[in-house]
């Protein structure tokens, strides 16, 4: 049984076994929850990435695909990296964002984490409108087959809470 919760707040202030990251395919940081991660995170999570970026993810993390790292400082075992869409109007690129959700839960599961916290990924500087992130988001990780038995939505803002809000009924 996988319960989905919502919380308004700072992803970075919370406490999951895994945590994820709407990280760009560099893995070397950025701003929006990217750096705030990597800041309260501390500099273990950077040196981790490093070293996915020298070994597997030489050409980067692409779109849609997930990866751990430590979580370092935060009150959390993993950081899972994924990678959203930036949004587009003139092409469909939802798929690529449920696939951040799938894979994100796909490598949690790998992990053994039981809880895990989601920022809106792609909503921010991706610039995806926030209801219909907010609507991929609730229909992917609800038809996802997962042992995580937490699923918790962090969002930063009011607007953010009362889409996801909407879309969870
Ligand atoms: N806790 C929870 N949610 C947050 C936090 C926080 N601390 N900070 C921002 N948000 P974004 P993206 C919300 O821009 O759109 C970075 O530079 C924010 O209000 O973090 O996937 C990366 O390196 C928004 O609703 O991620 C990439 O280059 C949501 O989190 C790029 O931004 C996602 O916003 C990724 O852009």
């Amino acid at each position: 049984m996988t319960t989905i919760t919502l919380v308004q707040g700072d992803i970075t202030r919370q406490s999951a076994d895994a945590v994820v990251n709407a990280a760009n395919s560099s893995l070397l940081g950025g701003g929006g929850v990217d750096g705030a991660i990597h800041r309260r995170g501390g500099p273990a999570i950077l040196a981790e990435c490093r070293k996915l970026r020298a070994g597997h993810y030489g050409k980067g993390l692409p779109t849609g695909r997930a990866v751990a790292t430590t979580a370092g400082d935060l009150d959390a075992r993993w950081v899972i990296h994924t990678v959203g869409p930036r949004y587009a109007r003139e092409e469909d690129r939802s798929e690529l964002l449920a696939s951040c959700y799938r894979e994100s839960l796909r490598v949690a599961d790998e992990l053994g984490a039981r809880t895990v916290a989601f920022p809106a990924v792609s909503a921010g500087i991706y610039g995806w409108p926030m209801d219909d992130a907010a609507r991929i988001a609730v229909e992917t990780v609800r038809a996802t087959e997962t042992d995580v038995e937490e699923i918790r939505f962090v969002l930063f803002d009011e607007r953010a809470y009362d889409a996801f809000a909407g879309q969870l009924g």
